[in-house]
């Protein structure tokens, strides 16, 4: 039985966010607002299938997949590259690779109690996200 991800979760930490954007060579305008925002993630799950939305005044973003199953990315109003992606369980932790451009590129999600948690990979930057289970 995989861990449960599914909520609505409200940004409450994010370490290092900049460094990770930086590594994706996104713009100092864009990162100056990035930084600020406090995303929040609403994740829907069925079984393996994942819906996933992250949310902010500024940007949106939405990737849908399922455990296992390789698809193609674009990571649209991010750094806007195409890359192959597979996510995988890791015991209760997920584990995304994100295959393309960018060496070491994907992300790591797991949950402990009401907190989420998201690492960022990209290259040899880490940004560690922590989003608190809304009630
Ligand atoms: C993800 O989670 C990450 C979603 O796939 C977006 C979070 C961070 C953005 C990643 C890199 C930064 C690139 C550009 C910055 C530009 C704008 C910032 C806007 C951020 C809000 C969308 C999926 C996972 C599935 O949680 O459960």
């Amino acid at each position: 039985m995989p861990a449960d991800h599914s909520g609505t979760w409200e940004m409450v930490s994010n370490d290092k966010f900049d460094d990770v954007m930086k590594a994706m060579d996104i713009d100092f305008a864009t990162r100056k607002i990035g930084v600020h925002l406090k995303q929040t993630k609403v994740i829907v799950q069925n079984g393996d299938r994942f819906e996933t939305k992250t949310l902010s005044t500024f940007r949106n973003y939405e990737v849908n997949f399922t455990i296992g199953e390789e698809f193609e990315e674009h990571t649209k109003g991010l750094d806007n590259r195409v890359v192959k992606t597979l996510v995988t369980w890791d015991g209760d932790k997920m584990v995304c690779v994100q295959k393309g451009e960018k060496q070491n590129r994907g992300w790591n999600q797991w949950v402990e109690g009401d907190q989420l948690h998201l690492e960022i990979f990209c290259e040899n930057k880490v940004c560690h996200q922590v989003f608190k289970k809304k009630i």
